[in-house]
């Protein structure tokens, strides 16, 4: 009786100390403030007005910019001093059924990417321009989309990603190695409102929109899960966006423009939370 008895004893002193363990270690980890987490803070490390023709998009190929209007495309220094322009841009083929809206132009191995929209918005449809000298590469490829507002190619992958306008659950992932079919769609996981303009850097897509404090947000194109956003509050309609990551500082890694009045260049750094 009296070796039961022990037992006993023992296997309630051992379960006391659990608990009492247990009880510390949960009571310590509520005590304990949580680690903060890093979070990254964007902000604007230049501006500079612009031409009141590039009001629509923009893209960057490591030494010049490119901007798109409505109907014009142009190239320029790094300083926006004027290489080349075209003034008529749209195929007169295309000019006949109605195409007359370039949205936010991209650039891939040499050749300008142009979503561009009739007035219908029946079929958006990409354009292809050398980037060389900004004429007609002689392609163009109609989609299914109704609104094209921008378009962004990732170089990795060579996917091509673009969205309707307004009220955007889901992108549009074309394959360039398979003559632009669309290969899926991928699902947001937020609802973004008036897509104005998008760019591809490292997995990410960031995308420009028009919204309530004029957002920039940061996309997993893997998952379509939104990463990051934040409120630029330009207080001017928002336009396209590229990525670029420079040495100099004043130019930092991101550049959208508004419509018709500034470039705005934006850095991040990590920030405590
Ligand atoms: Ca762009």
């Amino acid at each position: 009786m009296a070796q039961n008895r022990k037992i006993m004893l023992s296997i309630v002193v051992v379960c006391l100390i659990i608990g009492a363990w247990l009880t510390y270690s949960t009571f310590y980890a509520s005590l304990r403030k949580p680690h903060p987490p890093s979070v990254i803070e964007w902000y604007e490390t230049s501006r500079q007005p612009i031409s009141s023709l590039w009001g629509q998009g923009v893209a960057f190929d490591g030494v010049y910019w490119y901007f798109s209007g409505r109907q014009y495309l142009c190239k320029t220094y790094l300083n926006y001093s004027i290489i080349i322009e075209n003034y008529d841009p749209i195929p007169q083929e295309l000019r006949k059924q109605g195409y007359h809206h370039i949205g936010d132009i991209d650039y891939f191995e040499g050749v300008i990417y142009a979503p561009v929209e009739d007035y219908g918005y029946k079929n958006g449809t990409f354009i292809l321009y050398f980037a060389e000298n900004l004429t007609y590469a002689g392609k163009y490829v109609k989609t299914s989309q109704s609104h094209m507002p921008w378009c962004a190619i990732d170089p990795k992958t060579q996917l091509i990603y673009s969205s309707e306008f307004d009220n955007v659950s889901s992108l549009y992932v074309y394959d360039l190695k398979k003559d632009f079919s669309r290969l899926k769609d991928l699902p947001l996981s937020q609802t973004l409102h008036r897509v104005q303009g998008g760019a591809v850097h490292d997995d990410s897509l960031y995308l420009s929109c028009d919204d309530f404090g004029e957002h920039i947000y940061i996309v997993d194109i893997k998952t379509g899960k939104v990463l990051d956003s934040f409120a630029t509050n330009i207080g001017w309609e928002m336009e396209g966006v590229t990525v670029y990551k420079f040495e100099n500082a004043s130019l930092g890694m991101l550049h959208f423009i508004d419509h018709k009045r500034n470039i705005y260049h934006y850095s991040f750094k990590e920030a405590a939370g």
